[in-house]
């Protein structure tokens, strides 16, 4: 207030737009797809991600892995270019709805859409080019469709989008195999002379303007990194992300609903909301500002009929992974690849129904949570709602849990299990703790090796 105050000006004058509740912290789960023509190659191998095929299929190198080349060698043949697979990227049954009941179920807040990943090819009707989904391939808006099927539930609605990209014509033309020189075909280019305002931009505001997106996922930045090959654009590349980034945040303050809208730090501009944070738990940090755990059931991304069962995670894994990045006060986005024709696997969904599950009578220590002075000790994870702390032991502890003597619990404390055990359990402190008495068994529906969670009031 200040001078302000002093002067009066201090209420808030009638045209200012009321604060959006930001939804992000409190969202916790959220769904990240990975759906495009890459989906219908579904392939991956032991270095390149199914969603790089465009990228792998053209690696030549044994040291960079030409798993992808030699089964496109075998499978399609030397002759058939990656474009090809975009007529048999067909969302034949593609149900929106199913995938957004799916969601609700799986207990998730928010999904995020690719609507254009490192091969360029789109799944929104745009001006700026023709390589989408509905000049090429299913003839359909993917992300409209999922976007108004979600429209009227609960999930926030959010898109990635992929900055750079392998091989666009305006990255250095023709688009060339880095390796053996070939040209690589890249069909519904529409020729602009400056890739940034004319294309990525121009996507950006078309996706800002017609879909409206609570969150925008950048991705593909860092181009140049990207698998260490050749590549065709150059080191340094200015996105001139404020602009765009401005021009979304100006856009959502605007509306008639003012909403609070967020970008992920992909974008390189001067400023992010929250953190991505790519890969296992060992970078997973308890820190202050909002930061999301990006997640892989398997090894891909993209559909993947390639996939090492043995490094699929389990539903445990999974809801043990999602207790652990809460308590240290990030979001989970968890990532599926439907196939091609727009279904689910079912070792997808039946992983997210699993947490759905376990939401539905443990999500009051996991939504609109906050973190306590230490993520977790050992097995032991921990959050704050309103009004209670939360024990969250990563698999049944058996009769008793021993927590370290300085968590919140008073001589006035009542500690609970959620469900079918509303007594208070007794507990006693000790020197080397407090120790918590538990029922031999869980009664809760769910195995031993599950977490568990323990309210005190
Ligand atoms: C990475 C991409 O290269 C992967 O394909 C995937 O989209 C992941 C979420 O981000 O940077």
């Amino acid at each position: 207030a200040g001078a302000a105050g002093l002067l009066g000006l201090t209420a808030t004058p009638a045209h200012a737009t009321p604060t959006a509740t930001p939804w992000y912290p409190s969202a916790k789960f959220g769904i990240f797809i990975h759906w495009g023509a890459y989906s219908a190659a579904a392939w991956g191998d032991a270095k390149h991600a199914a969603e790089w095929y465009l990228y792998a299929m053209n690696v030549t190198d044994p040291a960079r892995g030409t798993g992808t080349r030699d089964h496109h060698l075998k499978t399609h043949g030397a002759d058939f270019a990656y474009d090809q697979f975009i007529p048999r990227f067909t969302a034949r049954r593609y149900n929106p709805h199913a995938w957004v009941r799916l969601f609700e179920q799986a207990g998730a807040r928010y999904f995020v859409l690719t609507s254009k990943h490192h091969d360029g090819f789109q799944l929104f009707r745009n001006t700026a080019s023709d390589r989408n989904s509905v000049r090429l391939g299913p003839g359909r808006d993917l992300v409209g469709e999922l976007f108004s099927a979600a429209a009227r539930s609960h999930l926030k609605r959010g898109l990635y989008y992929s900055l750079g990209e392998f091989y666009n014509p305006a990255l250095g033309t023709p688009p060339k195999n880095p390796y053996t020189g070939t040209e690589i075909a890249y069909t519904g280019y529409r020729p602009v002379t400056d890739y940034v305002t004319q294309y990525e931009h121009a996507h950006l505001k078309t996706l800002i303007d017609h879909y409206d997106p609570d969150l925008l996922w950048a991705d593909g930045q860092g181009y140049h990194e990207f698998g260490g090959g050749p590549i065709f654009r150059p080191k340094t590349w200015d996105w001139r992300s404020d602009e765009i980034l401005s021009y979304y945040y100006r856009n959502a303050a605007d509306r008639p609903h003012p909403k609070s809208v967020l970008a992920n730090d992909r974008f390189e501009a001067s400023h992010a909301d929250f953190a991505t944070v790519e890969g296992d738990n060992k970078k997973y940090v308890l820190r202050p500002d909002p930061w999301e755990a990006c997640l892989n059931i398997g090894k891909s991304w993209g559909y993947n009929e390639n996939e090492d069962p043995a490094k699929i995670k389990s539903s445990v894994q999974l809801i043990r992974l999602l207790a652990e990045v809460v308590s240290k006060n990030g979001n989970l986005l968890l990532n599926i690849g439907p196939r091609e024709d727009g279904t689910i696997p079912d070792w997808m969904s039946s992983r997210l129904l699993d947490m759905g599950r376990w939401l539905r009578l443990n999500g009051r220590a996991i939504y609109d949570s906050t973190p306590w002075i230490r993520a977790m000790d050992g097995d032991l994870c921990y959050t704050r709602t309103r009004g209670a702390f939360h024990l969250i032991p990563l698999h049944w502890p058996g009769v008793r849990l021993l927590v370290p003597a300085d968590v919140p619990i008073n001589d006035r404390s009542r500690i609970r299990l959620r469900r079918g055990h509303s007594q208070p359990l007794s507990w006693t402190r000790t020197a080397d703790g407090i120790v918590i008495e538990l029922p031999k068994h869980r009664t809760d529906g769910f195995g031993e090796e599950f977490p568990a969670v323990l309210s005190v009031t």
